[in-house]
């Protein structure tokens, strides 16, 4: 059997093409199309309240945001960071003029190994840039005390974790800055668009200069910025998809307790486990696969899903230290990898999304079980 319409890993939300198009008139109206406008203002005081942070600055997109944050807290020299996530994480050190030192991941959480942070520091460490991949936190306080221990700052990219809570409070609380991306692709978007959440009212004002050229008032520039703010059409669809954000995750959970429940019998097939202290947001839903004993390995499954129109994605392989621009680096070296390697050959994400209907997954479920040698 054969799927009729491709499913992709993931297929963007939208609110009702009416209920856009009422805000769209408004701007129309009024004209105020970028620049701090109404909807921007609207967007941030909501977020914050949804998300239980104290200030946030909404951005174009999620790599516009790193690459600020690091200019935001005058970074320089090296970060510590993961090559276990998108290559944008590490592209806006790159952009900065920072070297970025490849840390090991942890088998369990695939975020940095906390325990491998310290021997990668040398006296040009002036920050840690850790993600928290799939939404699952970092471990935020080992994290802090390394850093607090050798004067670091932390950057999280946090573009997986909209929403994610740690002990019952939000995941963008900690280090500090956290990015947000809301691409397309991610749970939460507006098209495209991002964010930087921050604790102080200082660094806030700092940030939102910097996304706009610098300008402090009309005839002053504080800093080189750039531009990379949000404009009112992002920002308005951004107020319509809060209000089904909630459902959008519950759905998700349906989603994922579904594969969980029909995986969990195929041997050779590991998902992320659940962390009691986490209340995550079912971003995506990676598999890994263990070739000795599942008997094929994870590219075999990924090319015979595309035979049958089904379009997983492998997030996150080849590992950044992989590309040509970072390979050179001495911690881009295999022997420093192992766990990340590991991962990078094993992972397959599946399909998620709050429309994907149940029949799909059980689709999947069983054509990895009947794949099996
Ligand atoms: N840090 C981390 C940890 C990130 O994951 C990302 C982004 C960033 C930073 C940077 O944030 P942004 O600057 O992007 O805000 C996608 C996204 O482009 C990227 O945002 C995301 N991470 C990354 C994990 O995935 P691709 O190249 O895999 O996307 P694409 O276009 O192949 O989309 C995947 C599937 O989604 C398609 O096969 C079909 C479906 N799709 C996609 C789009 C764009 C749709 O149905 N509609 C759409 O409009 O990178």
């Amino acid at each position: 059997m054969k799927i009729e319409a491709p499913i992709y890993v993931t297929r963007p939300s939208l609110p009702p093409l009416n209920e856009y198009v009422k805000l769209l008139e408004e701007i129309w109206k009024t004209r105020n199309l970028t620049n701090n406008g109404k909807f921007h203002q609207e967007l941030e005081a909501k977020l914050c309240e949804f998300l239980g942070v104290k200030y946030i600055s909404l951005f174009s997109n999620g790599t516009l945001a790193l690459v600020t944050a690091l200019q935001a807290l005058k970074i320089t020299g090296e970060v510590i960071t993961t090559p276990f996530s998108f290559v944008a994480t590490t592209h806006s050190l790159w952009w900065n003029g920072i070297k970025p030192v490849f840390v090991d991941i942890d088998p369990e959480t695939y975020n940095l190994d906390t325990d491998k942070i310290e021997a990668a520091i040398t006296p040009f460490t002036t920050a840690i840039m850790p993600v928290h991949v799939y939404g699952t936190p970092c471990n935020v306080v080992k994290m802090k005390e390394i850093a607090d221990k050798y004067g670091l700052k932390i950057i999280y990219d946090a573009c997986h974790a909209f929403g994610v809570k740690y002990k019952n409070e939000s995941i963008l609380n900690f280090g500090d800055l956290s990015i947000l991306s809301f691409h397309a692709t991610k749970i939460f978007n507006t098209f495209e668009g991002g964010a930087i959440v921050c604790n102080n009212e200082e660094t806030k004002k700092r940030i939102d200069f910097l996304k706009n050229f610098g300008f402090a008032d009309e005839v002053t520039v504080v800093a080189p910025g750039i531009n990379a703010k949000m404009n009112e059409a992002q920002a308005a669809l951004g107020v319509l998809q809060l209000k089904r954000i909630n459902e959008s995750i519950d759905k998700r959970k349906i989603i994922v307790n579904e594969y969980r429940s029909r995986l969990r019998k195929i041997s050779g097939v590991k998902f992320l486990q659940d962390f009691d202290y986490v209340e995550t947001n079912y971003q995506y839903f990676p598999i890994f696969i263990n070739e000795i004993v599942y008997g094929k390995n994870r590219d075999a499954i990924y090319e015979e899903l595309k035979k049958v129109n089904i379009f997983t994605r492998r997030y996150f392989y080849p590992l950044i230290s992989d590309f040509s621009t970072y390979k050179a680096l001495p911690s881009s070296s295999h022997e420093n990898l192992p766990v990340a390697i590991k991962a990078a050959n094993e992972v397959l994400c599946l399909p998620i999304y709050p429309d994907l209907d149940l029949e799909t997954v059980v689709f999947i479920c069983d054509f990895i079980s009947n794949l099996k040698s």
